[in-house]
């Protein structure tokens, strides 16, 4: 008989929300419990696919708009087999951004070539200023007005993190959590 299937719980949210600590975190609290746990981020920088990625977020290399997308996207394709892989022996999946990352933050960059003179840096990436992170958060809101996510919302005190799995999404900032019950669709 199969055993039961690992869950798969995204966290998403902008950049320097804590997401990773709150990853580590996570994983740590499963296994404590008994669960198998464990933690994937994306991008996947070891791969050639994400080695392109980690060089055109540190500003080493440019790569076209919607090229990157795509990149992003088959850096999570990439990693699919491993997935299931991993779901189906039962070990759950914590998971630091996935596909509602590639959407937030290729269409805040739309959004950001109009206002790429206002930029304040604060941060050694390409994404990692604050006019882009505004963008990027209003990109996550409008995602959670989606009314086919089925979003509920929590107050929290503090940091910008979010969780997806496969049956429930959260996302939260410093004034929001919110919760999906059914499963989101679409690809990675
Ligand atoms: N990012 C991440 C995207 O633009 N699209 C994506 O699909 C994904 C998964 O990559 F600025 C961006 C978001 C962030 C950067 O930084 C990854 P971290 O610190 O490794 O999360």
């Amino acid at each position: 008989m199969a055993g039961r299937r690992g869950a798969l719980i995204v966290l998403e949210g902008v950049d320097r929300a804590g997401k990773t600590t709150q990853c580590c975190k996570l994983v740590e609290a499963l296994c404590d419990a008994g669960q198998r746990a464990q933690m994937l981020r994306f991008p996947e920088r070891s791969t050639e696919i994400g080695k392109l990625l980690s060089s055109y977020l540190e500003k080493k290399s440019e790569i076209e708009a919607h090229a990157v997308h795509l990149l992003f996207s088959a850096n999570r394709w990439e990693q699919v087999p491993l997935i299931k892989e991993k779901l189906s022996e039962g070990v759950t999946l914590v998971v630091d951004r996935y596909a509602f990352s590639g959407v937030a933050y290729t269409s805040a960059k739309k959004l950001q070539l109009a206002d790429a003179a206002k930029r304040e840096g604060f941060g050694c990436e390409l994404y990692e200023n604050q006019a882009f992170q505004k963008q990027v958060l209003q990109r996550f809101y409008q995602l959670m007005e989606d009314p086919t996510l089925n979003w509920k919302r929590w107050n929290l005190r503090s940091s910008h993190s979010g969780v997806l799995s496969a049956s429930k999404f959260y996302f939260s900032d410093s004034r929001c959590f919110q919760k999906l019950r059914r499963s989101p669709r679409g690809n990675p």
